[in-house]
């Protein structure tokens, strides 16, 4: 074998481990949709599950409805069919039917709306949030600023395809991006949600169980705790112009030592000094 031939395939084999190196992922590619999908995605956040169990009740009071009032319907389809019945009622009031069907549909809204309020205020404020993640809706990218982390901002941009093949092919098409937000796992996470430029935009992630509509000159809060590292997805959920299907959200949950490396990686590249850990950070202050 030539010397220029040993030298192509060691060539070769370099390329193969640093691209492979280069393509793998740290986390697994788990908040994704896929092909087929029914119902809700799998829940991350305690936020998430919630969403869920008060769909399965809403799910189950709907059908219960819909079943009664198809019984009803079929029952007076069959008893008042004009051979049965030729000669037509000519009743107009019926006291304890109209107090029944006033009072029971007040009884059922109620049912629904005790759990709906509870879990309302439940995503509507995080309980002792570890940090705090300032997302800000542009158009059409997201960035993620960590205030009480040193005050570092991450600019986050869908991924071409032709680099998405090339940098991170296990990530689904129209939904990879340069820069994930990052979080750690198990840590609750206040996000607060604001827009520049002329246009709103809906940050949500649909395993968290989030979704925020983010309006120029406000801010809308909301909370994560994801319990598992990987990778999660969402889009922007409201039409904010141009490029609205191209500005994806990629969220990287990872361990918290891990986390800590990347504040830290990110406060030295934005000329800030080296971060010791995010829990000891100064608390959230008002600005
Ligand atoms: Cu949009």
């Amino acid at each position: 074998m030539s010397g220029k031939r040993v030298l192509g395939i060691l060539g070769a084999l370099a390329m193969a481990v640093l691209g492979f190196a280069g393509n793998a992922l740290a986390q697994p590619v788990v908040g994704v949709p896929h092909d087929w999908q029914t119902n809700f995605p799998p829940a991350f956040t305690p936020v998430m599950e919630r969403v869920e169990s008060l769909n399965n009740l809403l799910l189950v009071i709907i059908s219960l409805i819909c079943l009664f009032v198809l019984v009803l319907l079929v029952y007076a389809v069959w008893r008042f069919h004009a051979s049965r019945n030729s000669a037509a009622t000519t009743t107009t009031h019926n006291t304890f039917l109209e107090i029944a069907w006033t009072v029971v549909p007040i009884l059922i809204l109620v049912i629904i709306a005790i759990p709906s309020f509870r879990l309302l205020y439940y995503s509507d404020k995080a309980v002792d949030p570890a940090f705090t993640v300032k997302v800000t809706g542009n158009q059409w990218y997201w960035t993620y600023n960590y205030p009480d982390l040193g005050d570092f901002t991450v600019e986050s941009r869908i991924l071409p395809e032709a680099d998405r093949l090339k940098q991170k092919p296990q990530m689904p098409r129209l939904l990879a991006v340069d820069e994930e937000m990052v979080v750690p796992v198990g840590t609750t996470v206040r996000v607060i949600g604001t827009a520049v430029g002329n246009s709103m935009h809906g940050w949500t992630v649909p395993g968290f169980g989030i979704k925020k509509t983010v309006i120029p000159g406000r801010l809308n809060e909301g909370w994560i705790n994801v319990a598992k590292e990987g990778y999660y997805f969402g889009q922007c959920s409201q039409i904010c112009g141009d490029n609205h299907s191209y500005m994806p959200i990629a969220v990287r949950v990872v361990s918290k030592a891990e986390f800590d490396k990347w504040v830290d990686q990110k406060k030295k590249a934005a000329g800030l000094a080296p971060a010791t850990d995010f829990a000891s950070a100064t608390p959230p202050v008002n600005r």
